[in-house]
Order: structure tokens, then C-alpha cells, then sequence
């Protein structure tokens, strides 16, 4: 029997398709999260975006146990830099760039410990685990084959950070025909004015992006079909 329950969201409910959706976490690494990474590195405030932490920790238990797929995203090079553009690794004029040795290995590249996820929302056993070399998770990556495959249609989206990649990659998934839910309090920005400023944005002009909900609504549907399930 398909289970598809309303959740209470912006700009109106979302219809949270259990059976054709995936919760997609994105850029969970200690080079975003954690002193000596690459954020602080740019004079970040890594304080703004703690709270997401246990959000998503909550959010990733209640989707493995209903048995829909938890996806992973890490914003990371291949070691030989091969796909950094020059202009990315410029950009900002960083006291460490991209590449470069930190205190947690080499700053953003796939395999070291800096560029890897936080031990709170690490992935487990058998999850898609996405190495990105952009801001849209779809660049460069087998994310929508991914998808397609499972026939999956609903993205229930979490991450860091709101304004940059969660936002980039909710805008690309919207446009290959996903519907988005973006979960308030399980993303976080650095700036919380942008964070603010964009999740009115996404749900503006009549969802003109996608939908976002706080995280107890989307829990109160998953413990409801629980209930379901055990009756
Ligand atoms: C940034 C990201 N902020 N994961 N990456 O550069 O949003």
C-alpha cells in the first residue's frame, strides 16, 4: 500500500511519498563544522551552524529505520586538483587554500580526514556517499542516475550550508522535476540572516522552488506511519 502522508510545511503541506523519497545530507564534513577546517580557515563562525547537528542526526535514525535511503554529500577534489578550477581555488584569498596541508590533512580533498564527515552524522554501511566538485550535488556526480534508478521523487533536504550548497543543489533538483523539502532547523549558514532570507526565498511565489518544514513535523508523520505499520 503506497504510503503518502501531509506534512505541515511552507508555502502549503508537502506530500511526503515514503515509498519514492530520499533524505539527502549535505556537506556534513569536519571542514565545514570543526576548528582547524577549511571554514574557520576563511574566518566562519562555526557556532551558527552546530544546531543542524543533532537535527539531522534524529532525521537520518528515522529514515533508516523506515528503510528510505539516507544520501550523502562531501564538497571535495580529487588529490591531484584535477577538478578545482583555478578561480575556486583563488577565490577568497584564503590563508589556506584548497589542496592545501591543514590541521586535519589536506584542506577539501577526498580521502583525508578534514574533508570527510562528522563522526554525528557520518553515513553507515551501504548509504550513497557523494564526492561533489561543485556547490549542486547533481555536477559531476551520479546523483540523479542514482535516483532515477529507485524512482525516487520526493528529496527531503538537510545540510550546510543553507545559502550555498543546500540551496544550489535544491534549486538543480527542482529543476530535473524533484519536490523538495527543505527542513528548517536541520540546515545551517555561517550568516543567519542568509539562512533566513533563504528559505523565504525558496518558498516564495508559491513554492517556486520547493517547500520547507521544521523537522518535529516531518518526525510526526514518520511516527505516524510507524503506528501504521505495526497495527
Ligand atoms: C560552501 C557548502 N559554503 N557546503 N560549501 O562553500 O555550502
Amino acid at each position: 500500500m503506497p504510503t503518502v502522508e501531509t506534512v505541515d510545511a511552507k508555502p502549503f503541506p508537502y506530500q511526503f511519498d515514503m515509498d519514492h523519497a530520499a533524505l539527502i545530507c549535505i556537506d556534513m564534513q569536519r571542514d565545514f563544522l570543526l576548528p582547524g577546517g577549511f571554514a574557520e580557515s576563511l574566518g566562519n563562525n562555526l557556532a551558527n551552524v552546530q544546531p543542524c547537528i543533532p537535527v539531522i542526526a534524529k532525521l537520518q535514525a528515522a529514515f533508516r529505520k523506515l528503510g528510505i535511503p539516507v544520501i550523502h554529500t562531501k564538497e571535495c577534489h580529487k588529490p591531484d586538483l584535477s577538478d578545482l578550477p583555478t578561480a575556486k581555488r583563488n577565490r577568497g584569498n584564503p590563508k589556506q587554500k584548497i589542496g592545501d596541508k591543514g590541521p586535519m590533512g589536506r584542506i577539501l580533498i577526498d580521502g583525508e580526514y578534514g574533508s570527510d564527515f562528522i563522526d554525528e552524522n557520518a553515513p553507515v554501511e551501504g548509504e550513497f556517499v557523494i564526492s561533489k566538485p561543485g556547490k549542486d550535488a547533481f555536477y559531476d556526480t551520479g546523483l540523479h542516475e542514482y535516483l532515477m534508478k529507485r524512482n525516487i521523487s520526493n528529496l527531503v533536504i538537510t545540510g550546510v550550508t543553507t545559502e550555498v550548497c543546500v540551496q544550489t543543489t535544491m534549486r538543480c533538483a527542482n529543476d530535473r522535476g524533484f519536490d523538495c523539502l527543505l527542513i528548517e532547523d536541520g540546515c545551517d549558514s555561517y550568516f543567519p540572516e542568509f539562512k533566513e532570507v533563504t528559505l523565504r526565498a525558496l518558498v516564495a511565489q508559491g513554492g517556486i522552488v520547493g517547500w520547507t518544514a521544521q523537522s518535529e513535523e516531518l518526525l510526526k508523520v514518520i511516527e505516524s506511519i510507524w503506528k501504521l505499520d505495526w497495527t
